[in-house]
């Protein structure tokens, strides 16, 4: 059995998302986000940085969500929402989830934590001013990718949209995505009326 370690509204979502979508059964551990929970010893052990997510699958601990996503579609679907990475395709799903996470989501997060989440004595402002200046440039590589496609990698829903689409969802509740970058915004929308998000979502 899978043990997914979640925060609600947090990047875990993002394995919640992906396991209703390749329909993986998954036992939930709920963390409150920024609580002193996620320093304890016992959760240290599970992710070392005190950070969800992470999977425990029968003592085998694995945490970064690309690396979850890695080994949860390998191992536990059809391998289809990353094509295989020797072809363009499987090369721009890497590229895009890599984009997603270590530019859109750590951009996103840090303007939303540094400004509301996080408690006083860890917010740094910098971050969100460094943050600010980098968002609408990062919105328009997504903007002008999407131009005449539904999903990132063309006409397939691939595990990419789902990283995508949780940094993308920061962004527009920051207002950088809105009604002046509609392939962004219609892109949210389509994505958030998939049965596998919604379920995601509400736990
Ligand atoms: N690159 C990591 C980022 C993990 C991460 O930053 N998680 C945040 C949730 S949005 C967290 O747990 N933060 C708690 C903290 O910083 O104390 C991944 O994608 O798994």
């Amino acid at each position: 059995m899978v043990t997914i370690y979640h925060s609600p509204l947090s990047r875990s979502v993002r394995v919640l998302w992906l396991a209703e979508e390749i329909g993986l059964a998954y036992q939930l551990e709920t963390i409150e986000m920024f609580s002193a929970e996620m320093q304890r010893p016992e959760f240290l052990a599970v992710h070392p940085q005190g950070k969800v997510p992470a999977i425990d699958e029968d003592g085998f601990i694995l945490w970064e969500t690309s690396a979850i996503f890695d080994y949860l579609i390998t191992k536990y679907s059809d391998g289809s929402l990353i094509p295989p990475r020797d072809t363009a395709s499987g090369a721009k799903a890497v590229q895009w989830m890599t984009f997603a996470e270590g530019a859109l989501a750590v951009t996103m997060g840090e303007i939303a934590a540094h400004s509301a989440y996080l408690p006083d004595s860890r917010r740094i402002p910098a971050l969100v001013d460094r943050g600010n200046e980098l968002a609408p440039q990062l919105i328009d590589i997504v903007e002008k990718a999407l131009a005449d496609q539904s999903y990132i990698l063309g006409e397939m829903f691939t595990a990419a949209d789902i990283m995508l689409a949780f940094a993308l969802n920061i962004a527009r509740y920051l207002d950088f995505v809105n009604e002046s970058t509609p392939n962004c915004l219609t892109y949210c929308q389509r994505l958030e009326q998939r049965p596998a998000y919604l379920r995601a979502y509400e736990q």
